[in-house]
């Protein structure tokens, strides 16, 4: 029995007994070179293939509801910042472990790193916008990783063991030599640096090589057939704090699933209205830009904008009316949705009616006379007055299908969400800022106001509990945006507490009840607790 033991044992990959930090630095130089070698591959082969990001993504899609609105109420607009640094401290414990397994119970080591590269091949061949080398940036992270872990584990063997043969048994087994040493700190080091080089000039060369950026750069989008008026002058109220009526794009908020925003050419895009419909319709990139484009103002909200949050935003798009490729396409009079899909899978149910009425409702090429950012959807996207973005603004939007709320669902309702999301109208205060000293004296409270599609007729403002008073409305470009709003507040000393509320142009008041944004946006009114010195 003991002999079976011993032989057993035998046969086992010599075990090293160097100390854990060193196994663990083994496991993570390992993994960062892999990283690194897998996200150069990808820049070089398929960029939607990045090992690190397809499996950032995947994780969106398969986390738990609670937890994708958890991480956009914590991080809002940083949710995916927040994503990568979470991914990467669990790679790290991952990549340390497997440094340790590999030398204390090998080949438990590689079997970690197999389980990465072969989650990272799935993920990448499972996205809808997958080519066909989408499986080989993970295979070979997955090798670059593999090989060096078992360069470094074998250096922290005892020499003995490592090489049975060895010259020089008065050299104790457990303690090798200082040479041994030194030679992995040398391989460790330089795979951990050119694992970080690799990863940078992998994300380097992703950013410049994008297809699109160029061909967005080059691109002019044509004069709009239908105008919209400047802003008024009185629309702008021009307070120091106070956002903006239009909001600066590179300002604008952004939401959305995609870790890797999708790259897509617009000669290579065109919009497919299929399902309940008596004709199909393709419309191409050239299609889209011949037609008589309109401009419009109209204000996105995302559902998941708290009471007093900033993921929200105003700008000019340009585009053509939805309802008129509709009117092509000849929905059949049962179908009551439009479940709109992007390049890269996200859908967005939005009521038929809602796209056929004499709304806005546009698939946008521009925004604030530009061609849209990638991340706003280059080439195009959805924009509707009313709904929230997560039923209606759907971005990269390739696919419309004429359908039913009972027949098909869409990407965020699958999550717990409402199928349907009219933006609620609410209130904000901007000025005085949270956290700012303010002094005694003559000042201005200030904010903003929407109910997009309804208007709002009146704002008001309360100090301390006391009398509601009416702020004055600057002048809303449309119902379909918001309005600033502001009212003279003379500060005294002390503590005091803010609270506004809107009232829309159907005379209805802004709800006090508090209530989260899941499962349809949330209500109640803000409070802005400042202290006057
Ligand atoms: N393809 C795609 N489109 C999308 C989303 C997405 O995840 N994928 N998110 C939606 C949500 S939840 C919102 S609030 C708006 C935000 O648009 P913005 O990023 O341009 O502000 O886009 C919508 N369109
Ligand atoms: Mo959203």
């Amino acid at each position: 029995m003991s002999t079976e033991t011993a032989s057993v044992q035998h046969r086992e990959a010599p075990r090293s007994s160097a100390p854990a930090p060193l196994t663990w630095w083994a496991g993570i130089a390992s993994i960062a070179l892999g990283v690194g070698a897998g996200e150069l591959t990808a820049a070089l082969v398929a960029p939607e293939s990045s090992p690190f990001a397809v499996i950032g993504d995947a994780l969106v899609d398969a986390a738990p509801t609670w937890a994708k609105d958890t991480a956009i109420a914590l991080f809002g607009t940083a949710d995916k910042i927040a994503l990568f640094v979470g991914i990467a401290i669990v790679a790290l414990v991952l990549a340390a472990l497997a440094g340790w397994l590999e030398s204390r119970r090998s080949p438990w080591g590689m079997a970690i790193i197999a389980a990465f590269g072969v989650s990272g091949v799935l993920a990448a061949i499972t996205r809808a916008d997958a080519g066909p080398l989408a499986w080989i940036p993970s295979v070979v992270a997955a090798i670059a990783a593999g090989v060096m872990l078992g360069v470094l584990s074998r250096m922290l063997r005892p020499r003995a063991a490592a090489a049975a043969a060895s010259e020089s048994p008065t050299q104790s087994e457990d303690a090798p030599g200082t040479a041994d040493r030194r030679t992995f700190f040398l391989w460790a080091g330089g795979a951990t640096a050119a694992g970080i080089v690799a990863t940078i000039a992998g994300s380097t060369v992703h950013a410049t090589t994008r297809a699109t950026s160029s061909i967005r750069q080059a691109l002019t989008l044509p004069a709009a057939a239908r105008a919209v008026a400047a802003p008024p002058a009185s629309a702008e109220l021009g307070i120091s704090g106070l956002a903006p009526v239009v909001t600066p794009t590179s300002q604008f908020y952004r939401i959305d699933t995609a870790l890797i925003v999708p790259d897509l050419a617009p000669a290579d895009w065109s919009l497919r209205i299929y399902g309940m419909v008596e004709q199909e319709v393709t419309i191409t990139w050239d299609e889209l830009l011949a037609l008589p484009l309109e401009e419009s103002y109209t204000t996105l909200s995302c559902v998941s904008n708290p009471v007093g949050g900033d993921l929200i935003g105003n700008a000019k798009w340009l585009g053509y009316p939805i309802r008129e490729l509709l009117a092509r396409a000849k929905p059949t009079a049962d179908a009551d949705m439009v479940l709109s899909r992007s390049i890269d899978g996200f859908t967005a149910s939005t009521p038929l009616e809602v796209l056929t009425d004499d709304r806005n409702s546009i698939l946008a090429v521009g925004m604030n006379d530009e061609p849209l950012p990638a991340e706003h959807g280059f080439p195009v996207r959805m924009v509707v007055p009313g709904l929230y973005g997560y039923v209606s603004a759907t971005k990269w939007v390739t696919e419309l299908k004429v359908t039913r709320f009972d027949q098909d669902r869409a990407y965020w309702s699958d999550r717990g969400w409402s199928e349907r999301g009219p933006i609620k109208l609410q209130s904000r205060i901007d000025v005085p800022r949270r956290n700012q000293g303010l002094s005694a004296g003559e000042t201005v409270i200030a904010g903003v106001a929407w109910h997009p599609h309804v208007g709002v007729s009146k704002v008001e403002v309360q100090i301390d509990g006391g009398a509601w008073r009416e702020a004055s409305l600057a002048t809303a470009i449309s119902d379909d945006t918001w309005v600033q709003w502001s009212i003279p507040w003379t500060a005294e000393p002390g503590d005091h507490a803010i609270r506004c509320r809107a009232t829309n142009a159907l005379g209805e008041t802004q709800t006090e009840v508090d209530a989260f944004p899941a499962p349809d946006g949330a209500t109640g009114w803000q409070q802005l607790n400042i202290s006057v010195g």
